[in-house]
């Protein structure tokens, strides 16, 4: 995985896909990685706990310029059933966060015809689950830790309060997760795999959730596009201008069949298991969590910095898991 100040260079508007050709070679291994398997992510620790800041509920995003209104009415209790176009949505009060319940079912994971990484096309099954409409954003996550800060990119702030967080650790978002856990029974952690693709697809089979277009993506995604193209001419980008040449508020684009936001683009999106470009050759059917160890984590979506294959549904990357980079933060699911 390239350094940190890698992210800084207009031309390499993703060094994701670095890490996806580094990831998918043999050794020898990136130099920030360990000379071995890291333990389980439960038994790390490499940072301490904010305190707990929470007191109030936090005002949720604004409403989106999609027209559904949404989210302007959040409910402040916890576990608060609603029902809001059809869709059961939970809000939790300490942060705001929505979630969506997402109905379980079995649908074809991958791609045969991209990346090695992609085959096979295979069955998964899930049951339901609850994920949250958004990525997480600055905001939210200075709830948890308040000198967090996303800093900005060569001059354009990525640290608002409304724009999803980034430059966060796997396992920091693995202990805002448990932070935000445990109040009334219920429980919060990062996707697998496999939920944030079948989230993503909404039973679509197409190369992204809106089709095989490119061009029809700036209605629904914020990804490399014209502006960014005129801030950073060297970048490959989307043909279309989405209007964001950096991170955009959370849900200013048209929501899945779901009810989920910015699924595609924005930011890419840490999930829970191990990155292994052989994994789905032997994937389980039945609710897959990855391989049980491995030098990378997975991260899904694209973001505001790409070009359309890394916007692909199917397409998927390895990131150093201690690696806090200015393209990648994340979603969660609850468990309640
Ligand atoms: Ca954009
Ligand atoms: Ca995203």
């Amino acid at each position: 995985m390239s350094a940190p100040d890698e992210d800084s260079s207009p031309e390499s508007p993703t060094n994701q896909e670095s890490a996806k050709q580094e990831s998918r070679t043999a050794p020898p291994l990136p130099l920030l990685l360990p000379a071995a398997p890291p333990p389980p992510p439960e038994a790390k620790s490499p940072q301490p706990t904010p305190p707990d800041t929470r007191t109030t509920a936090e005002t949720p995003p604004s409403a989106s310029p999609t027209g559904s209104g949404a989210m302007d009415n959040a409910p402040k209790s916890a576990q608060k059933l609603e029902k809001k176009n059809g869709l059961h949505v939970r809000a939790e009060p300490v942060t705001g966060i929505e979630f969506v319940e997402i109905p379980g079912g079995c649908f074809k994971m991958g791609s045969e015809q991209h990346d090695p990484d992609e085959k096979p096309l295979h069955e998964v099954c899930l049951k339901n689950f609850w994920m949250s409409r958004t990525e997480v954003t600055n905001g939210q996550y200075r709830r948890f830790d308040p000198k967090h800060d996303s800093t900005s990119y060569d001059g354009r702030d990525l640290n608002s309060d409304l724009q999803p967080v980034v430059r966060i650790t796997w396992e920091q978002a693995n202990q805002f997760a448990r932070w935000m856990s445990g109040r009334g029974g219920v429980d919060f952690r990062l996707p697998t795999e496999a939920e944030w693709e079948y989230a993503a697809r909404n039973h679509t089979t197409s190369a992204f959730p809106w089709g095989d277009d490119p061009a029809e993506g700036c209605r629904y995604a914020n990804v490399g596009d014209a502006s960014a193209k005129q801030r950073w001419p060297k970048w490959n980008v989307f043909p279309c201008n989405d209007g964001y040449a950096e991170t955009a508020p959370v849900g200013m684009f048209l929501p899945n069949g779901f009810g989920l936001h910015d699924m595609i683009g924005n930011v890419w999106e840490w999930v829970s298991d191990w990155y292994s470009p052989s994994y789905y050759a032997s994937s389980v059917k039945e609710d897959p969590k990855g391989p049980t160890q491995g030098f990378f984590r997975s991260a899904r979506g694209g973001s505001w910095a790409v070009w359309p294959d890394y916007a692909r549904t199917a397409n998927r990357t390895g990131i150093d898991p201690a690696h806090p980079d200015l393209h990648v933060g994340f979603r969660l699911v609850m468990l309640p």
